[in-house]
């Protein structure tokens, strides 16, 4: 019989760490919700999760990896909003926080969610940050859920 390891929407006695960047916090903020509606269902604590703030997408890994060092999360997930429109930059700001992440999370065993919009409009960010009904922050927090039991799981 094949042995078919993978994990649960379990939140309960699991610690999170939610790294939101302010910069479009008229966004971010939505995707927040939907990180602690996913997580409030799951029966994660809230006492359990921390939120930590930092200015723009550019400053999250920094921020995550401080956090996946320190070893007391099952997770730290990655919250911003990156829009094509706003800035020349994009591509160098998408890129470094999409790299930083998948970095860190290799680096220290700590699943690293990438809960990151990165859009070419404002529009097409709003679509995923809950304006018709589907957030990429409540599908951040189900794939840190899963991601979380499933190294439990994998570490027995
Ligand atoms: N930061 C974002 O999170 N989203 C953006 O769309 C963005 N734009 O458009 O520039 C942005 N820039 C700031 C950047 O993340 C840093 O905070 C800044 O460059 C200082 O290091």
């Amino acid at each position: 019989m094949t042995k078919v390891i993978e994990g649960q929407f379990l939140g309960r006695g699991k610690k999170f760490a939610v790294v939101v960047a302010r910069f479009n916090s008229f966004l971010t903020e939505r995707l927040l919700e939907g990180v602690y509606d996913g997580f409030a269902r799951h029966e994660v604590n809230l006492d359990d999760v921390v939120v930590v703030r930092v200015p723009g997408a550019f400053e999250i890994p920094l921020a995550c990896q401080k956090l996946a060092q320190a070893k007391k999360y099952d997770a730290v997930l990655a919250i911003g909003a990156v829009i094509r429109g706003d800035t020349p930059h994009f591509d160098f700001v998408a890129s470094e926080v999409s790299k930083g992440c998948a970095h860190i999370s290799l680096e220290t065993g700590v699943p690293v969610v990438f809960g990151v919009l990165t859009t070419d409009t404002i529009e097409q960010a709003e679509i995923r940050s809950g304006a018709k009904g589907s957030n990429k922050g409540f599908e951040a927090a189900m794939t840190a859920l899963e991601m979380a039991d499933l190294m439990r799981k994998m570490e027995q």
